[in-house]
């Protein structure tokens, strides 16, 4: 039995668990993390080291209870259309079924985004036969808005792929853009009723400057890489994302879900290791960011760990920074 989860540190530590995200489903706490394995294969820009075979759900029924690991909840083998690299899930609730949001290299090595479905939180969830039609690239994040309209935002650099998409046909050579010009954002998605499908097109979000210009891509402070994540609060909606090669979790605002979003600052400085990964939810009457770093393996990038911390708003909305280790 784990012991309870203390802020900063791992909430557990037999299992490499990464890009948690966090739910509130049945009063408890639940917890969607990729699971990360112990292997010796090649690690380059490409994430081929990141090659997750399966997910484990974990749960919490508070911060003062130990975290369960309710085994495996889907399999590469159970997904029919996926080949490889199960990357950073999602989880949702609508229709009185649970939604597991997952990417997936398909036949092809082509990153999409896949759907599986269970009655019970912690599965064990049933894979669609295909993939989302339309979907590619990695981490899923799903928003169910005040209206019950669900949006998926998705989207990664890189390994991710979202580079070769920019003409809306898979170009597997295609570059990103030049530092002088606009950065590529995140894409966004309505999910129809039943949480299977795209209602459209995925359509890209612009991150803006104050003053309304677009974050340039040579802007690698600020300009968005992977692990989109939007919740909303006192009626904005707060997308936050990593930075990817300046290794830090930051975050725009806006007034609609489909943005434009405006730049406001950083949320959590560099952790030990290359990504950083998150999402952020109200349990109770507080806020938490849960992340993950690499401190369980000393450093090792494809052998990460979950983790937690409270998540504080100043008076005027804005997000106060955090520091990992202090
Ligand atoms: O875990 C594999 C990939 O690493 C995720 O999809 C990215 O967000 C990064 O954390």
């Amino acid at each position: 039995m784990n012991k309870p989860a203390q802020p900063k540190e791992p909430l557990v530590t037999h299992i490499y668990t990464a890009d948690p995200s966090a739910h509130v489903f049945e009063g408890k706490l639940y917890i969607y993390p990729s699971h990360d394995l112990d292997h010796d294969g090649p690690s380059n820009d490409n994430g081929d080291q990141y090659a997750m075979e399966d997910y484990h759900i974990l749960s919490m029924d508070d911060f003062n209870s130990p975290c369960v690991d309710h085994g495996e909840a889907l399999h590469l083998r159970d997904i029919p259309w996926a080949k490889q690299q199960l990357w950073a899930p999602d989880a949702a609730y609508k229709n009185n079924t649970y939604y597991l949001f997952f990417p997936a290299r398909d036949k092809e090595d082509v990153f999409r985004l896949g759907v599986a479905t269970s009655s019970t939180p912690a599965g064990p969830f049933k894979a669609e036969e295909n993939y989302i039609p339309g979907s590619y690239s990695i981490d899923p994040a799903v928003l169910i808005d005040e209206d019950n309209k669900a949006y998926i935002y998705f989207g990664g650099l890189w390994g991710g792929q979202l580079e070769k998409w920019q003409t809306g046909t898979f170009l597997p050579d295609a570059k990103g853009p030049a530092e002088n010009e606009p950065a590529l954002g995140p894409r966004v998605a309505v999910l129809s009723e039943d949480m299977l499908t795209f209602t459209d097109e995925p359509q890209e979000i612009k991150i803006v400057d104050e003053e309304g210009n677009p974050i340039l891509a040579g802007d690698e402070d600020r300009r968005y890489f992977e692990g989109p994540w939007v919740h909303k609060y006192n009626g904005y909606y707060y997308l936050s994302y990593s930075t990817g090669t300046t290794h830090c979790l930051v975050y725009a605002m806006s007034e609609h879900p489909q943005g434009p979003y405006v730049f406001k600052g950083t949320i959590l400085t560099p952790v030990i290791g290359w990504t950083t990964h998150h999402s952020i939810v109200q349990f109770e009457d507080k806020w938490y960011l849960f992340y993950h770093d690499c401190s369980l393996s000393d450093g090792v990038n494809h052998k990460r760990c979950v983790k937690y911390t409270e998540l504080k708003y100043n008076a005027d909305g804005t997000i106060q920074t955090i520091d990992p280790y202090k």
